[in-house]
């Protein structure tokens, strides 16, 4: 079957250049950078492409089959359905996914082998699919693998961005932002120009009494814009569940491609309204745990939740049940407060459309939506001003009020002693401009609010949703601690770790049981197994250097210690602090003589990761990261004992090829400020140890893997606010060390220290808010206990393999499995 549909691509020609010829896709493409670069497409990419192009349209056809049955299934089941809204997918490549879920990966190889193509060489022509920004993307990309794979009825609910997360390039040590168009060939996803919804905005309400006095609101003028729905099909592992992640994309109505106009010669403007309406799905925002309340923002996420709830209501109607019965089949998940609105354009189809009373319609809302918050950080939560949102929704901000009414007369009746409390909680702050405050609009309109980690969710109850926890009782409050999928985590990202892990246990069921891996403890004491083990590893970091090696142009020992740091750029997680303890080495690698210097252990620190645009803080420590690799990285005295490397453009294929290859990672943010992080649980799941400090999932890793497998530093979340305050009214004291790091960056040693003189201000002069210098030196004295184990490897192998056994718990499919039973109720349906 594969091998048939694969005729298309023996010819060699690239369905997307199908009018192409030779001399077109030698076509010279002009790519920005300090000078100009011209690439020269030669016979050789395309007839990878053409490789690529054909094996995945014969893997789709496979995935088209099961997908159409899936949803006839689910459709005649008549079950309740999840349906997942986030405003991010960070999917990554699809190929190798379709390939290890239809099981035919094997014959691919030979085929293509036959062909001339090595597999891997086919699957790393996909461009990423990169709808997301970091963490909270990856999540709902890892919750779709689990969905399917447990055969839950579950449909993905997103944007289909023209423009994912931009690419980076470092350009004298600065980040440049290039933009991601990634949509040139996509055979993963099907355009449904016959599912469309119009979608209003701007306007104004109308508000009467009908022949039966009722009073009737009517959202009436502004303008329209068409959503048009793309699926992805969404394969499970080992079952023939195949789930729809929809995907809308903004196109001028029908009518709004104004004929009128056109045909009145104003073509320029009929194009220029065409235009305004494809912007709407255009470009994903690229910031991460920041939100800057742009209208074009507030414009997709109702957009994307106008289209997704219309979808989903068209889909209930047709089961001609009865309105209360909605909550029964049907459990909405909001991915952080970005979907909010959709609470209330659920409460606006069940009054002003469909006439249901107020309190009935509210009764229906509350009971189909759950919310899960993603982080405490006040620069990350969202509001949106009043007056922007009476102009772009008038009848939303209506029922915005007016859930409010309600909500603060029942908190009234019940705390009328307490009325501050009143303007603590309400959904409006009453601020200049008045603000919508999401989260609150969130809990209220919700059953069940979850954070991502333990701490994180005792967190949210004891500080920023406190007062709701007194108002709704705590049951209403949970914990769902991430995980990730260990089908893209392990199997794909590391197959040969994998197949050594079944050669032990007896087959990949641990890919659908990850519990199943504490069955390795039993070999940590075998020799041969240890040290297949580390061979893997090692032949992990030789993947990893000849990454760093083709891209950085660096070359970088396989032996030292590789130490890394990727996820996005933030002064939370504190890559400077990372980079700051580098430099500490440095200096004390320049202190030592020869002699004392062989006894050090050599280590290559990497970093990655991309930061917001606007994030200026952010921007200035990738640029000392780069400076101070150039630095150190051409110091003869320092040869291979110590390497920096900025690994560019960091995103979901790269961290496939990096997770598998570190020794260590780290996960080093402000105690209480990492809601769970997920790339802690990668790195563990691939035999790396981590350094890290009491924040976020790291404490469950440790409670799992245990406390000697792993590196704890820093202060404690609890401490963190007296130690803030000791800042700001007591004085602050500078660690010694760090002062020292400092005094050489104002040397100009890594480059004209004005550049970096906010960075360090931030810490000696205003408040030091992250911590950075209290946790230095624990920081440091950790750091030396990582070389100390890393010299005896055997130890070092045992530890990575226990923690290896023990992160069972990790794997979304539990956390699915949780979300299933305790917020959505909902039963899987797997194939007769
Ligand atoms: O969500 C991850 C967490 C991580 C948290 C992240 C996140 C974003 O990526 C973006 C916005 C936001 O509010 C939170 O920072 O700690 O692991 C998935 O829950």
């Amino acid at each position: 079957l594969v091998w048939g549909s694969m005729n298309s691509f023996a010819m060699l020609r690239p369905p997307w250049r199908a009018r192409s010829s030779i001399a077109m896709s030698r076509m010279s493409r002009f790519h920005l950078s300090s000078g100009v670069r011209i690439e020269t497409d030669t016979q050789y990419d395309i007839q990878f492409r053409a490789a690529y192009a054909g094996t995945a349209l014969a893997f789709r056809d496979r995935l088209i089959i099961e997908w159409n049955k899936t949803q006839q299934r689910q459709t005649f089941a008549d079950q309740k359905r999840v349906y997942y809204l986030s405003l991010e997918f960070l999917m990554g490549r699809a190929l190798d996914n379709a390939m290890l879920n239809v099981g035919l990966k094997d014959v691919a190889q030979d085929g293509l082998s036959e062909l001339g193509f090595r597999v891997e060489d086919v699957i790393n022509q996909e461009h990423d699919a990169a709808l997301g920004n970091g963490g909270l993307g990856r999540l709902a990309a890892c919750f779709l693998d689990s969905l399917a794979t447990l055969n839950y009825p579950a449909w993905g609910y997103g944007l289909r961005y023209r423009y994912g997360i931009f690419k980076q390039e470092i350009i004298d040590g600065y980040q440049v932002e290039i933009p991601d168009y990634w949509l040139d060939f996509n055979p993963w996803e099907f355009p449904r120009h016959d599912i469309t919804v119009d979608i209003q905005f701007y306007g104004h309400v109308i508000r009467y009494q009908d022949e039966y006095g009722k009073t009737v609101n009517s959202w009436q003028g502004g303008e329209t814009v068409q959503a048009v729905a793309y699926d992805v099909p969404i394969p499970g592992y080992g079952t023939k569940t195949t789930n729809n992640l929809r995907l809308w994309s903004s196109k001028a109505t029908s009518g709004e491609f104004d004929f009128q106009k056109f045909n009145a010669g104003d073509y320029e403007s009929a194009v220029a309204d065409q235009q305004r309406a494809e912007t709407i799905s255009a470009v994903l925002y690229p910031n991460d745990n920041l939100e800057r309340g742009k209208e074009l923002r507030l414009k997709q996420q109702y957009f994307w939740c106008a289209a997704s709830l219309y979808d989903i209501v068209r889909r209930f109607k047709k089961t001609r049940r009865a309105w209360r019965e909605f909550p029964d089949q049907v459990a909405i998940q909001l991915n952080d407060t970005h979907p909010t609105l959709a609470i209330v354009e659920l409460q606006r189809i069940l009054v002003d459309l469909e006439g249901l009373d107020w309190d009935e319609a509210w009764h229906i809302v509350t009971h189909t939506f759950g919310y899960t918050n993603h982080t405490v950080l006040p620069e990350a939560l969202e509001k949106w001003s009043v007056p922007l949102m009476q102009n772009l929704l008038p009848r939303h901000l209506q029922i915005i009020y007016d859930i409010n009414l309600f909500f603060l007369q029942s908190v009234e009746k019940r705390f009328p002693e307490d009325r501050d409390m009143l303007a603590r909680v309400s959904v409006i702050e009453e601020s200049h401009p008045k603000m919508v405050r999401m989260a609150h609009l969130a809990i209220i309109g919700s059953h069940k609010v979850n954070g991502v980690a333990e701490l994180h969710s005792d967190l949210i109850k004891t500080t920023i949703f406190k007062d709701f926890v007194a108002i709704y009782g705590p049951d209403k409050f949970t914990n769902v601690t991430n995980g990730i999928t260990p089908r893209r985590w392990l199997h794909q990202a590391n197959p040969r770790l994998s197949d050594l892990i079944a050669s032990k246990l007896g087959g990949f069921e641990f890919l659908k049981d990850l519990t199943l891996l504490d069955q390795l403890e039993s070999f940590v004491d075998d020799k041969a197994f240890r040290s297949e083990w580390a061979e893997i590893k090692y032949a992990n970091k030789i993947r990893l250097a000849k990454l760093i090696k083709d891209t950085t142009g660096y070359s970088v020992n396989p032996r030292a210690l590789f130490d890394v740091q990727v996820k996005r750029i933030h002064e939370y997680k504190r890559q400077q602090l990372n980079i700051f303890g580098v430099i500490h080495r440095y200096l004390k690698i320049k202190s030592l003589s020869p002699e004392e210097c062989q006894k050090l252990v050599p280590r290559v620190s990497i970093f990655g990761g991309k930061a917001a645009p606007g994030y200026w803080m952010a921007k200035t420590i990738i640029h000392l990261i780069n400076n101070v690799a150039a630095v150190i990285n051409k110091d003869a005295d320092v040869g291979d004992l110590l390497k920096v490397i900025f690994i560019e453009d960091y995103n979901v294929s790269k961290a496939e090829i990096i997770c598998p290859a570190s020794d260590i990672s780290e996960h080093i943010s402000t105690a209480g400020t990492e809601a769970s992080g997920t790339s802690n649980m990668k790195f563990v799941l691939n035999g790396g140890l981590i350094i890290g400090t009491c924040d976020g999932a790291n404490i469950e890793i440790t409670r799992e893997i245990g406390e000697q497998n792993i590196f704890l530093f820093g202060t404690l979340a609890e401490d963190v606010e007296e130690i803030r305050h000791r800042h700001r009214y007591d004085g602050f004291r500078l660690d010694e060390n760090l002062a020292r790091v400092f005094e050489e960056i104002q040397k100009g040693t890594f480059g004209d220290a004005d550049d970096f003189s906010a960075l360090i201000s931030s810490i000696t002069d205003h408040g030091d808010y992250y911590l950075v210098s209290d946790d230095f030196h624990s920081y440091l004295t950790t750091q030396e206990l990582v070389d100390e184990a890393f010299q005896d490897q055997d130890e070092w192998i045992a530890k990575s393999i226990t923690s290896v056994a023990r992160m069972g718990f990790f794997s979304t499919d539990r956390v699915i499995n949780e979300y299933a039973d305790s917020i959505w109720n909902v039963e899987p349906l797997p194939e007769e």
